[in-house]
C-alpha cells in the first residue's frame, strides 16, 4: 500500500490540526489577546484539545514546541502589509522544519495571483523534498488576487483541490465553499489528496461554526486546520471537544453542543 505521510496527523483517518501563524500573516493586534499572544497557551491548548497537529512557523516552533502534538512548519509566509498581488515565499527549508521536528511542511499557494507561477515552481520543489526526507507536504491553496471573483465558489475551491492533487500535495487544506454538496465536489477533484477545511475568521455562533464542520465531513474531507476559532474562543478546550465529536464521533450539531 502507497505510504500515507499524513498518519502522524491523523486518527482513524481524520484528523483536526490547530492552526497558529496568523502573527505573521495578520499581526498581533488583529488576531491576538493577552491570552492568545502566548505561543505557550496555544501549545497547550492542542496537547489538552486533543488536535492530531499544530502548525507553526519556525520561530515559533523554535521556541515553544514541545513535542506533545505532532507538528506541522510552515515554509512560507508573508505578512498582509505589502498590498498588490499577493504572494508568499519560502522562509524556512524542509531540513530546518524536520530539524525541529516536523512531521510535515505548509506551503501556501495563492491561486491565480499574478505571482501564482513562483508559488506553484517553489512548492514544486519543496514536494520533492520533503518526499526524499519522508515528510508530508501540505498546501494551503487559496484563490485571491485580482482576477478571482469569488474565492469560495464551487468551481474556484475545486480548482484549488485539484492543484492540491496535481502537484503531489499529501493534504490540501481549503476554504469551505458554504455547503456539503458543492464542497463533495472539491473533495473528489482531490482525487486521495487529504483535504482539510481552513477555519477562517471566528464566527458569531458556535453552532455556525459547527455546522460547517459538520457539511465538510458529510463531503468526505479529511478534517480540518482551525486557528481562530478555537483559540479565540471563551473556552477553547470546549470547542476542540465539540469539534472531536463531529469529526471523529459522526455526533450532530446539537450533541457536540450538549454539556
Ligand atoms: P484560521 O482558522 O484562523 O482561519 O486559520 C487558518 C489559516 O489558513 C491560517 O493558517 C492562516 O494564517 C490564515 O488562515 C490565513 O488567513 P487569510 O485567509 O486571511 O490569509
Amino acid at each position: 500500500m502507497k505510504q500515507d505521510r499524513m498518519a502522524p496527523f491523523l486518527k482513524n483517518g481524520k484528523g483536526m490540526l490547530l492552526a497558529y501563524d496568523q502573527g505573521l500573516e495578520h499581526g498581533p493586534s488583529k488576531d491576538f489577546d493577552d491570552r492568545n499572544i502566548d505561543p505557550g497557551f496555544i501549545m497547550e491548548a492542542a496537547a489538552k484539545g486533543g488536535f492530531n497537529g499544530v502548525v507553526f512557523q519556525k520561530g515559533v516552533a523554535e521556541r515553544f514546541y514541545d513535542g506533545k502534538v505532532p507538528l506541522i512548519v510552515k515554509v512560507n509566509g508573508k505578512t498582509n502589509l505589502p498590498g498588490g498581488e499577493p504572494i508568499s515565499r519560502q522562509v524556512c527549508s524542509v531540513e530546518h522544519a524536520v530539524s525541529l521536528g516536523a512531521k510535515g511542511v505548509g506551503y501556501t499557494i495563492y491561486l491565480g495571483s499574478a505571482h501564482e507561477a513562483e508559488m506553484l515552481a517553489e512548492f514544486g520543489r519543496i514536494q520533492e523534498e520533503a518526499h526524499r526526507r519522508g515528510v508530508a507536504a501540505i498546501a494551503w491553496i487559496y484563490p485571491r488576487g485580482a482576477s478571482i471573483q469569488n474565492d469560495v465558489s464551487k468551481e474556484m475551491v475545486a480548482y484549488a483541490a485539484r492543484t492540491g492533487l496535481e502537484l503531489g500535495a499529501d493534504a490540501v487544506k481549503i476554504k469551505y465553499t458554504g455547503d456539503s454538496v458543492s464542497f463533495s465536489w472539491a473533495v473528489k477533484a482531490a482525487a486521495g489528496a487529504r483535504v482539510f477545511m481552513s477555519g477562517g475568521p471566528k464566527t458569531q455562533t458556535d453552532e455556525a461554526f459547527l455546522e460547517q464542520v459538520k457539511g465538510v465531513m458529510e463531503a468526505g474531507a479529511t478534517g480540518l486546520a482551525v486557528g481562530r476559532n478555537v483559540w479565540q474562543h471563551k473556552e477553547p478546550l470546549r470547542m476542540a471537544e465539540s469539534l472531536r465529536r463531529v469529526i471523529f464521533e459522526g455526533r450532530s450539531v446539537q450533541e457536540a453542543l450538549a454539556p
